[in-house]
Order: structure tokens, then C-alpha cells, then sequence
């Protein structure tokens, strides 16, 4: 491994790296390219990339659906080993495996000193500056500024983050899958077991049944759930995700009627607990409408496309339902996503199933062609 010393001589080491990353220059447009990234400024951390996951989220940026600026460098479940890092870093040093966070932990902020929630004031997802905390970028090609993307863009040999967006995790953590941590596995699972709270015994539907609602299904099965429904327009989920602990398969293609009713005649009343992993509007209705009037709770992990609006009927609230947003499984990220590293080394959460698909980062995009073709759970990229 190169440029790896100790912390005191690597403060020293000023030196621009350059390296392959993938830019998307405008909208559904990515390319491979040398890209020079500058050394870490104070308070901020350069890292080499060993895997990164391709995750729906990812898609929404290069789409657009997410808001960024263009060009950048996409990617936020990343793991990596530290570089170098600048100075006053003092959570990580050069040679730690750490995880991105595609939402930091400042510990200083509103959110992050309340005891619930996670969405840091410093985060740059919604909305997304694509710059660092200084307001200016790392990253370089062909003359050009880059900009980059949650302030972790992983889909690079090396990039460069705030010290808030990185975490150390255990040295005995398998750097080609452990990626999942920084997303997957906190965003569905997390939904599933720390948001909801899913209790013993319940019924639970999911809509979409991708990297994000297999997660969550894991979580509903861990928690002991009863009735697990998928949801999802490509039947070719359906296996992987009845393996995962769904007991019941809905395509809404083939449904007579709306989905949300065929929900609520399987369960009688509507279910404990709904979840939403696609990012469209009309699921976020439909996982809000399948739940129990009285008690059901609903939650929401995707992300709509930007300034749409759904509407829930004035009727359905008032009878006990709980609608909650849940990012990250509402974990404090730099507290929280190391113990569930901890957790998987110790075979409390069984993350393997969750990847089907491992690529070297220069075939990216058969990586995203086989993604858009609905086949992977997740693909992770390894460097
Ligand atoms: N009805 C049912 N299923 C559908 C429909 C539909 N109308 N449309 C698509 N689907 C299915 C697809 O077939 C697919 O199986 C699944 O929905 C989506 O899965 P993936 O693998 O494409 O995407 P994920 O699981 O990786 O990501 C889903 C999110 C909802 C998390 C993501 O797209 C999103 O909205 N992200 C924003 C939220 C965010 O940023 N979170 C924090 C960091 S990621
Ligand atoms: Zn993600």
C-alpha cells in the first residue's frame, strides 16, 4: 500500500494524487477519467478507496432526481483505508479502515445533539452544495472543477471528506463488502429495527425490494415479525427477497386493484408496519394506506424527485397512523455505524445476502447496466 506513514509525517505530505474516478458531467452521462485530488485541507481526511456500493440513491444523482451540481463524482457507501489526513484530524489516522457517512455526525448541531434523528446541519444531501465545509472542491479534471457529491464521493480511487463524514471501524472488517455499512444496511435494516421498532409477531409490507428493501426485510425478520409482504413491479426480486424472510409477493402490474387494499384484505385491517424503498410518491401513499388505522406506522427511506407533493386523505390521520421519515435507519452515524460493523464480525446481522454482484471499479458501467436491468441486490465495486 503507498502513501500510508504515520499521522505526524503524512500532515507533511501535500501532494495531489492523481487517480481514476468516475465524473458524471451532466444528467445519465458517467464517465471514467484521471482525476487529480488535492491533498486534505484542516479538519478533512483523504482516503483510498477498497469498495464502494451502487446504490438507488447513486442513481437518483446521475438522474438528477437527487439534486446535485455537474460535473461530480458520485457515491456514498464507501470503505476505505485513510491516506493522509489534515490537520486537527484526530478520530482517524493513516492506515484505519473507515466507513463514509453520506450524512456526518458534527456533534455540535441541533440534530446531532438531540437524542433522536441523525439529519446533521451539516449535511450536504438535501440540499447539495457538492462542495466541502470551506466551500471549494477537491477535486480536478482536465482543468475543470469537480464537484462532488454528499461530501463522500466514492466512486474514486481516492477521495477526499470531512472529518465528521468518516468513521474508524474494526481492523478484522472484510474491506470488499463492509461498503453495505455505510448505506444498506443502516438505511433498511435500520429502518426496519431502530426506527419502527418492528415488535415480535407483526405484519409488515415493503415496498420495492432492492438493496434498501431487502435490508429492511432482514430487519423485519430479525425483529420477528410474522408476515413479511414484498412489494414490487420485477418479479425477479422475488426469490432473493422470499430467501430474506418475505412470506407474501405483490406485483401491482397484476393486481386488479390498488395494492394497498389487497394489503389490507390479506391482514383484515391493514399491517403493524409499512415501509417505503422506492422514492415514488404514489408508493409513499400506498405504504401510508396499507397500514393499520389505528395503530399502523409508516416509513419512508426513498427520496422523491424534487417538488412533488403527495396528499393523504383527511380521514386516515386522525385515527392513531404514525407517518415518520427515517434516513439512515435515524442512526447517529459516526456513533452508531461501527457497532453494527462490530455487530456483523460478531454474527449478530448476516449482511452477505444483501450483495449479489461484485465488480472491479473500471467495469462501472456493466455495474450499472446490470443494476438498471433489475438484477442485483447490490453491486459493489472494488478497487
Ligand atoms: N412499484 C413497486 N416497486 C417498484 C416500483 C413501483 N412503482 N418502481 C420501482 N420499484 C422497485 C424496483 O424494481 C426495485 O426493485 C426497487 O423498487 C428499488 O430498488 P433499487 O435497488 O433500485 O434501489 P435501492 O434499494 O438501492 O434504493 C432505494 C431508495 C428508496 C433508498 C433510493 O432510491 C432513494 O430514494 N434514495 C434517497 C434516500 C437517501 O438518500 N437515503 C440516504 C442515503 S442513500
Ligand atoms: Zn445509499
Amino acid at each position: 500500500m503507498q502513501n500510508i506513514g504515520t499521522k505526524h509525517s503524512t500532515h507533511k505530505k501535500k501532494y495531489t494524487i492523481t487517480c481514476l474516478a468516475a465524473i458524471a458531467w451532466k444528467k445519465n452521462s458517467l464517465s471514467l477519467e484521471n482525476v487529480e485530488v488535492e491533498p486534505p485541507k484542516a479538519g478533512e481526511v483523504r482516503i483510498k478507496m477498497t469498495s464502494t456500493g451502487i446504490c438507488g440513491s447513486d442513481d437518483h444523482t446521475i438522474k438528477g432526481i437527487i439534486t446535485v451540481k455537474y460535473p461530480f463524482i458520485p457515491g456514498h457507501e464507501g470503505a476505505g483505508i485513510v491516506e493522509s489526513v489534515g490537520e486537527g484530524v484526530s478520530s482517524v489516522q493513516p492506515g484505519d479502515k473507515v466507513l463514509t457517512l453520506p450524512v456526518p455526525q458534527c456533534r455540535e448541531c441541533s440534530a446531532c445533539l438531540h437524542p433522536k434523528g441523525n439529519f446533521c446541519e451539516k449535511q450536504d444531501l438535501l440540499p447539495s452544495s457538492g462542495l466541502m465545509l470551506d466551500g471549494t472542491s477537491r477535486f480536478t479534471c482536465k482543468g475543470e472543477k469537480i464537484y462532488h457529491c454528499f461530501r463522500t464521493s466514492t466512486f474514486t480511487e481516492y477521495t477526499v471528506v470531512p472529518e465528521i463524514s468518516v468513521v474508524k471501524i474494526d481492523a478484522a472488517a472484510p474491506m470488499d463488502k463492509i461498503c453495505i455499512m455505510s448505506c444498506e444496511v443502516p438505511t433498511g435494516y435500520g429502518a426496519a429495527v431502530h426506527s419502527a421498532q418492528v415488535t415480535p409477531g407483526s405484519t409488515c409490507v415493503v415496498f420495492g425490494l432492492g438493496g434498501i428493501g431487502s435490508a429492511i426485510v432482514m430487519g423485519c425478520k430479525a425483529s420477528g415479525a410474522s408476515r413479511i409482504i414484498g412489494v414490487d413491479i420485477n418479479e425477479e426480486k422475488f426469490p432473493r427477497a422470499k430467501a430474506l424472510g418475505v412470506t407474501d409477493v405483490l406485483n401491482p402490474s397484476n393486481l386488479k386493484k390498488p395494492v394497498q387494499e389487497v394489503v389490507k384484505e390479506m391482514t383484515g385491517i391493514g399491517v403493524d408496519f409499512a415501509f417505503e424503498a422506492i422514492g415514488l410518491t404514489e408508493t409513499m401513499v400506498a405504504a401510508w394506506d396499507s397500514c393499520n388505522l389505528s395503530h399502523g406506522v409508516c416509513i419512508i427511506t426513498g427520496v422523491s424527485a424534487p417538488n412533488l407533493q403527495f396528499s393523504l386523505s383527511g380521514q386516515t390521520v386522525f385515527t392513531g397512523r404514525t407517518l415518520k421519515g427515517s434516513c439512515l435507519g435515524d442512526y447517529k452515524t459516526k456513533d452508531c455505524f461501527p457497532q453494527l460493523v462490530t455487530a456483523y464480525l460478531q454474527n449478530k446481522i448476516n449482511i452477505d445476502p444483501l450483495i449479489t454482484h461484485q465488480l472491479p471499479f473500471d467495469q462501472l458501467h456493466k455495474a450499472f447496466e446490470v443494476y438498471h436491468a433489475g438484477k442485483t441486490i447490490r453491486c459493489v465495486l472494488l478497487f
